[in-house]
């Protein structure tokens, strides 16, 4: 076989083929592989008039087709598949050559993995890709991690599939090994935050001023035109505003209240607790799906007393929605800051040296939290790059502080109402908590120095200190 492709994809479902024909589409000659033939077949079959496409039918086939150094993208099914294709394609590969995991791996796999290739002369790029499958066709955006040496050689191929913002790529050398796959991680976690937000700000138009669906969308619609304008705004518009044709009642009232997850919450929010970043819009965002499908649980307590729903009053009613909408925005800031804080802390413990403004940047396309307001975060990581959170850069900082009053509104009306809206809440403790000259850790540490001896820091003295609580409270020993 000659060896004429430039890059290769193996794993042709729908993500691996949509990225193949992409590659394609842009005068890229792909070669092509695919566990069960059928799918390598059926691609060229269904779409070789998009571009040049080498068929492979085994592995030994589809790395003879790909010139050197060789680029192959694996779009497997995550966790072991993706070992037993590396493990297929490694022995057969020369010192240089880059292998792309461009699934949902977990970070610490992805280091795992670029460690033991690069020991055999092996480049290993792993690599998020965010989009769904349309992104995957159309552009998506691209969070490549692995060495800078194979990011001269792909990155040229990436950058031109991935979406483009303003003639920019949505694709930037993310950083060492497992960078890639650590910042698509976090972007998954700050959607689920996003969505669970957006749920709630739903919830509460329904709740509290009994709004149908249709109307809901209509205030969605009008905020997508503002500072909230993003996919996710757009599409939950499309959701509210869908008639199921079934029962021509709508669409969001038959669908069971179960939401489900594929796990890179639950990841998010195990890194953000092993690093100490308090990411709780992640957190309480992947544990309000979890409580949606605890369905036994939920049965048992429904008979559970609420308040009394008192309807808002006429003046109350009037600004509920405007308030929500700032509530909705001060709470998207602190989910993205503390998405960007775990960033920066996991480039911090792991050496990765993350750029965010460049993050925030190839968030702006392509992927579902694309989004305006990341113009505006960009904007704020190139002006200070070691910003400490994003409360306190300009913008944000007086947006948020603007949005306050409604925020709290919003949220003591959801308690009033006994509306359930754990990411507004713990969004506004958080701003309350990160803004508080003191807070009650003080006492936690007090308790603790009691009953274990754990030991307290003052304000007033250098040193760590314990109180002698049973012999003699007024005696305190240094430690
Ligand atoms: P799937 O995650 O459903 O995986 C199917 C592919 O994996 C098929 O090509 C299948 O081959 C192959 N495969 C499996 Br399963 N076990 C294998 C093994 N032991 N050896 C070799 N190949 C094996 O496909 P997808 O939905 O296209 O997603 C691909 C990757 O992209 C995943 O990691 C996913 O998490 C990630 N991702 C998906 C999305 C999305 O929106 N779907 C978005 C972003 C990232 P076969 O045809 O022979 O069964």
């Amino acid at each position: 076989m000659t060896t004429t492709a430039n890059i290769g994809v193996s794993g042709l479902a729908v993500m691996g083929r949509n990225l193949a024909r992409n590659l394609a589409r842009h005068g890229h000659t792909v070669a092509l592989h695919n566990r069960t033939e059928h799918r390598t077949r059926e691609l060229v079959e269904g779409f070789g008039s998009e571009g040049t496409f080498v068929p492979t039918y085994s592995a030994r086939e589809f790395v003879d087709a790909l010139e050197r150094p060789r680029r192959l993208v694996i779009m497997v099914k995550a966790g072991g598949p993706t070992d037993d294709v590396i493990e297929e394609f490694a022995p057969l590969l020369d010192p240089g050559d880059i292998i792309i995991d461009a699934g949902n791996a977990h970070f610490a796999d992805t280091r795992r993995r670029e460690a033991a290739l690069r020991e055999r002369g092996l480049h290993f790029v792993g690599t998020g890709v965010s989009g769904g499958e349309e992104g995957a066709l159309h552009g998506p955006s691209i969070m490549p991690g692995g060495s800078a040496e194979s990011y001269a050689s792909l990155g040229p191929l990436l950058e031109d599939i991935a979406a483009q913002v303003d003639g920019e790529p949505c694709c930037t050398h993310v950083g060492p090994d497992g960078a890639g796959h650590f910042v698509k991680m976090v972007h998954n976690g700050i959607e689920y935050s996003d969505m669970q937000l957006i749920a709630e700000s739903f919830d509460l138009l329904r709740g509290a001023l009994g709004y149908d669906p249709a109307e809901i969308a209509e205030v969605f619609r009008t905020w997508n035109t503002g500072r909230l304008d993003s996919y996710l705004i757009e599409i939950t518009a499309e959701v509210l505003a869908h008639t199921d044709p079934a029962t021509d009642g709508p669409f969001v009232d038959v669908v069971a209240d179960e939401a489900e997850q594929k796990g890179t919450g639950r990841w998010t929010v195990q890194n953000g607790l092993e690093l100490g970043v308090p990411i709780t819009g992640i957190a309480e965002a992947t544990f309000a799906r979890s409580l949606s499908g605890h369905t036994q649980l939920r049965a048992a307590a429904r008979g559970l007393a609420g308040p009394t729903r008192a309807a808002l009053t006429g003046a109350e009613a009037e600004r509920f929605a405007d308030d929500v909408e700032q509530a909705l925005y001060a709470s998207k800031v602190v989910a993205y800051a503390q998405g960007f804080n775990q960033i920066q802390a996991g480039s911090a413990e792991y050496g990765w040296d993350i750029d965010l403004g460049a993050v925030a940047s190839i968030w702006r396309g392509g992927c579902i939290i694309r989004a305006t307001f990341l113009d505006d975060i960009r904007a704020a990581f190139r002006a200070e790059p070691t910003l400490p959170t994003l409360l306190t850069s300009g913008t944000f900082r007086t947006a948020v502080e603007r949005a306050q009053d409604s925020w709290r509104n919003v949220v003591t009306t959801a308690v009033r109402l006994g509306i359930p809206t754990p990411g507004l809440s713990t969004a506004l403790a958080y701003y309350d908590g990160l803004r508080a000259e003191r807070l009650p850790a003080a006492l936690v540490q007090g308790q603790r120095d009691y009953f274990g001896a754990h030991t307290y820091r003052r304000t007033d003295r250098e040193g760590t200190f314990h109180t002698t609580w049973a012999a003699d409270p007024r005696a305190e020993e240094r430690a």
